[in-house]
């Protein structure tokens, strides 16, 4: 049995397969862990979404950002326009009502105690202990089914959990628009190494702890990111030209398995 985690698919489904065919990926006896954000942007989402469900039980998605949008928007009468731009084809699939109802099973983290490895859409506060973000990733996943239980504090950790990039060490995340630009720092790139910027990517200013290990997405300009022996981030950007990565994680070597894409859509610096 082997256990692989893929990054961001984003619609990608041909080169989701090709990666498949690549690991020599067989239901019957390996698992799939899927970052979140297999929809939207890229040309076959629908596809994705079909054929991850066809799977099963070998695989685990956990809701990324675009999923979460998706779980609100197809819910309201009148669908927020942020939702049409990036979904509104969600809304004539046949099977619209099942991948809707599959959407709001997805939990926020997903954690395999003997396998000893975390995944979540995109980042976790470097004030929560591990054990404080499944706690809060639980609470949440609940409160997703009325949305009108949700106080701005739970707001504010489903939002790093799906968006989370860059924050400050006491936790103050960034968030795109106009707190990113009042504080003059693109919330989508990595800073420079010596930039004098109380922002970091997340993962830097978590105290690490022995056996801590999180596999991540979400992150397309940063792209790979492989910081063994904690964090792993597999959103080496498909659907913008780049790869889609699988790593291996019950292999102590923690392999990197790629496949190339053609660039469906540009990557931008502003997002
Ligand atoms: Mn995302």
């Amino acid at each position: 049995m082997a256990v692989y985690a893929i990054g961001d698919i984003h619609g990608c489904a041909r080169e989701f397969e090709a990666l498949l065919r690549h690991i020599a990926f067989n239901p019957q006896q390996d698992r799939l862990w899927l970052v979140g954000d297999l929809i939207n942007r890229g040309p076959f989402p629908l596809e994705v979404i079909r054929l991850v469900r066809s799977m099963g039980d070998c695989v685990t998605v956990v809701m990324g950002n675009h999923e979460l949008r998706a779980l609100f928007g197809m819910a309201e009468a009148t669908p927020p326009v942020n939702f049409l731009r990036h979904s509104a084809y969600l809304l004539e699939a046949s099977d619209a009502q099942e991948i809707h109802g599959w959407i709001g099973t997805l939990p926020l983290i997903h954690h395999d105690e003997t396998l000893g490895w975390s995944m979540v859409h995109a980042a976790l506060s470097p004030l929560w202990s591990m054990h404080q973000a499944y706690s809060h990733a639980r609470t949440l996943s609940h409160a997703l089914i009325r949305p009108d239980t949700i106080t701005p504090s739970m707001r504010y950790s489903l939002n790093i959990l799906t968006k989370g990039r860059l924050c400050s060490r006491q936790g103050e995340f960034l968030w795109p628009g106009n707190h990113a630009n009042v504080r003059g720092i693109n919330p989508y790139r990595l800073p420079e190494e010596d930039a004098s910027t109380p922002y970091h990517a997340w993962f830097e200013h978590r105290s690490w702890q022995a056996g801590e290990r999180v596999i991540f997405g979400h992150w397309a300009m940063a792209g790979l990111i492989y910081r063994p022996p904690h964090c792993f981030g597999l959103d080496s950007g498909c659907v913008y030209g780049g790869k889609l990565t699988a790593m291996r994680l019950d292999d102590p070597a923690w392999p990197l398995f790629q496949v190339d894409c053609p660039t469906y859509i540009q990557l931008s610096g502003d997002g």
